[in-house]
């Protein structure tokens, strides 16, 4: 079978969708870090819309870490399919990724387009963890931004890319680009310029106050549930392109991509292909990432534990499903500051609608992953603000004492978890003996419950959590949140 790409383009059966622009005609003009399965399968389809408007802004996909992407999709010409899995499925070609780039192997590449004046947007999606925050600071501890200090002009993180291209930008006079990050923190746009700017000011302090005045970090709510490619998805692919495609993606049909306009650099047409612009978007991050990625988690940790695998199947689950809506139309959703006009309680109804969708085959393990980068954004948070306003939160605590149940499980069955954390967490679980004491192994972890930890209500109710799930088991679980 012949393989996607430009020349087999033409050839695709009718009822694919494909690029409604000619490619060649389109220009570079965002850089994207992180070009995984969420950018391609959210941004990079908006992009496709905005290229039939506007051929300025083609996008160049850099892979900070790996290199599967850009060996997937360089023989394709960057093109890859997306499948939308709504109630009529659709497959659709895309076009937007003009260039792909692994940043290891081809690092004066990555920094040139940086420089280049046509690329006028940066955008991230490189999961929490890729921000090297602690906190809400950048992390000078971590080894990858003490690596980017100490050698600036080769740098290795997303940080260290977009201080050494703005570097070089101001170098040839160029106005900087705005940074935009499509990652799931709660003020990503807020948090990205401070660590931008604290790093810059490490390097050269003119720098930094160029960057400080005349750059534009705006703040992004994304949503698109995104189960990672199987090979199903390859196979399904193939057979209706009648070509392979080495590397396609899926989504749930429904989308949103809520942007500050606040662009330094101008901007694409994102209101004309369905992109909310808003001057104000606090409310709607902080909305996202309680009601509907804390939920996530708590399906994720607790449904593993009881030995389900997918969303779908957990909302199946009377016990788990019943939880969660309480959790969210109880607990949750009277901590959420809502944006004008916004009703926690129908959003709320309608993403319990989007988990139950029985057509996407979305994994439990693929969402538990970085547990110690996403509870403390998705749950802690909520937490706090209950605290401080009075509200009970033995609720809120069952989700976080099932990621401890979750850790403790995996290490001692031997299997490694996926979190930057991992060694650190492997120890702690091998250590606990399955009582309630074990909490108090996990709180000295600061850079997850810091300072919650030091609150004696949140250890109390956090140790009652852990000690409700008794030893963890399906059983046991169910147990506890059926009293829940
Ligand atoms: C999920 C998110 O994997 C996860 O942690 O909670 O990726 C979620 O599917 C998206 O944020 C939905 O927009």
């Amino acid at each position: 079978m012949q393989r996607l790409s430009t020349s087999t383009l033409a050839s695709l059966p009718q009822e694919i969708e494909r690029p409604a622009y000619e490619r060649d005609a389109t220009r570079i003009g965002i850089v994207h870090l992180g070009v995984g399965a969420f950018h391609r399968a959210h941004q990079a389809v908006y992009i496709d819309d905005v290229l039939a408007l506007d051929p300025d802004w083609a996008i160049s996909g850099v892979s900070l870490n790996s290199r599967d992407v850009r060996d997937a999709l360089a023989p394709q010409d960057g093109l890859y399919t997306l499948a939308m899995l709504g109630e009529t499925p659709r497959l659709r070609v895309i076009g937007a990724l003009r260039e792909v780039l692994a940043a290891r192997d081809e690092q004066e590449r990555v920094l040139a387009r940086l420089a280049d004046p046509d690329v006028r947007l940066v955008t991230l999606t490189i999961t929490e963890k890729g921000y090297c925050l602690a906190g809400s600071e950048l992390d000078f501890a971590h080894p990858d931004i003490a690596h980017d200090l100490a050698h600036p002009d080769a740098p290795v993180s997303a940080i260290g890319y977009l201080v050494e291209g703005l570097r070089r930008r101001k170098a040839l006079r160029l106005p900087p680009y705005t940074v935009l990050s499509c990652d799931n923190l709660p003020d990503n746009g807020g948090k990205l310029r401070r660590a931008v700017v604290s790093f810059a000011q490490r390097l050269d302090a003119d720098l930094a106050c160029w960057i400080a005045e005349n750059g534009a970090f705006p703040r992004t709510m994304v949503d698109s549930i995104t189960p990672a490619t199987d090979d199903a998805l390859r196979t399904r692919v193939s057979e209706a392109l009648h070509c392979t495609d080495a590397w396609p993606v899926q989504r749930e049909a429904y989308t949103q991509w809520v942007v500050e306009d606040s662009f330094c650099n101008g901007r694409p047409p994102l209101e004309r292909v369905g992109v909310t612009m808003s001057g104000e978007i606090a409310g709607y991050d902080r909305a996202k990432l309680r009601l509907l990625n804390a939920p996530h988690s708590a399906l994720a940790y607790l449904g593993s534990l009881m030995g389900i695998e997918t969303v779908a199947q957990a909302m199946a689950t009377p016990v788990l499903a019943g939880f969660v809506e309480r959790l969210m139309r109880e607990a949750i959703a009277p901590n959420v500051v809502a944006p004008l006009g916004f009703d926690a309680q129908h959003y709320a109804g309608a993403i319990l609608e989007r988990f139950r969708n029985p057509a996407i085959q979305h994994r439990l393990l693929q969402i538990a992953w970085d547990g110690s980068q996403k509870i403390p954004v998705r749950l802690l948070g909520t937490i706090a603000d209950a605290l401080a306003a009075g509200r009970s939160i033995e609720r809120l605590c069952l989700p976080v004492a099932g990621w401890l149940r979750f850790v403790r499980r995996q290490a001692n069955a031997g299997v490694a978890l996926v979190d930057p954390l991992a060694d650190a967490l492997a120890d702690i679980g091998r250590a606990t003996t399955g009582d309630a004491s074990d909490v108090d192994a996990f709180l000295r972890l600061d850079v997850v419950f810091a300072p919650l930890s030091g609150d004696a209500r949140f250890v109390a109710a956090l140790r009652g959590a852990y000690a409700a799930l008794g030893d963890g088991s399906p059983d046991a679980v169910a147990k506890a949140l059926a009293g829940a």
